[in-house]
């Protein structure tokens, strides 16, 4: 079973090249897409730098959700490996332990959980503070699928991911991930901005979660498309 890695970034000039030779130095993956999204800082330029590496660049800004739409629609394999172009110390051993189980067919989806130390791993697991974003997940293309586009934009997608793989009966199941770190909004943007776009990204993941399990639309809302983007696609 073959794996397609699909990285969002925007703006990740500081990390994207070491998540790409993470990815792109195992067997375990077969193809490596970035979606660059309207990134203006040297992205794009890195991510072309790798042979091996598809990089797509789209013009402007679509947002998270809608460049994992992107990768996906790109991507040749039925196995989907998604990585946050902000990560650091991926290494083969992340990518076995994340892959593993969906290609021995254990479960349909694998979140990876960044290691908290026991108490909050607890916390985040067993008691549900919160729903599971993390960034790092596997899974059959027919997992991504089952998410309308409309539950696909920007930050809702890993929220909606959960919740749409379960309503579809498909298995789902957490790995802790020792030593894998990230880089936080605050850091990225500056402590102003971070907070800003801290708030918008839990602002969209509670609208999602309310219309969900509140209002529950998306069983009435029509099947709406994803907008068409324009993008360069480098090979
Ligand atoms: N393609 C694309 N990727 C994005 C966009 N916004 C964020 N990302 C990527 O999504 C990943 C996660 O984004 P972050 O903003 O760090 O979100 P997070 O890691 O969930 O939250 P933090 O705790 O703040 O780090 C990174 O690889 C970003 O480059 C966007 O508008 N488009
Ligand atoms: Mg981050």
């Amino acid at each position: 079973m073959r794996t397609t890695a699909v990285v969002a970034a925007y703006n990740e000039e500081k990390t994207i090249g070491d998540v790409l030779r993470a990815l792109t130095s195992t067997d375990l993956i077969d193809e490596v897409i970035v979606v660059s999204d309207g990134s203006d800082d040297r992205t794009v330029e890195i991510c072309r730098g790798f042979e091996r590496v598809r990089t797509i660049a789209l013009r402007e800004n679509h947002g998270k959700g809608f460049a994992m739409a992107v990768g996906v629609a790109n991507a040749s394999h039925d196995v989907l490996f998604f990585c946050d172009g902000d990560m650091y110390n991926v290494t083969e051993e992340h990518i076995a332990a994340l892959l593993e189980p969906v290609v021995r067919n254990e479960c349909d989806m694998n979140i990876g959980i960044r290691d908290r130390g026991a108490v909050a791993n607890f916390f985040h697991l067993h008691l549900k503070c919160g729903p599971v974003l993390s960034g790092i997940r596997v899974m059959r293309r027919s997992v991504f699928e089952t998410v309308p586009p409309q539950y696909q934009a920007h930050y809702k997608i890993e929220a909606a991911l959960n919740c749409f793989c379960a309503a579809a009966g498909f298995r789902q199941r957490q790995t802790i991930i020792r030593g894998l770190d990230h880089v936080i909004k605050e850091s990225k943007r500056g402590l102003r901005d971070g907070l800003y776009a801290r708030w918008h990204m839990m602002r969209q993941v509670f609208l999602l979660l309310f219309d969900l399990y509140v209002f529950e639309t998306w069983r009435w809302t029509p099947r709406s498309e994803l907008p068409v983007a324009e993008y360069d696609l480098f090979e």
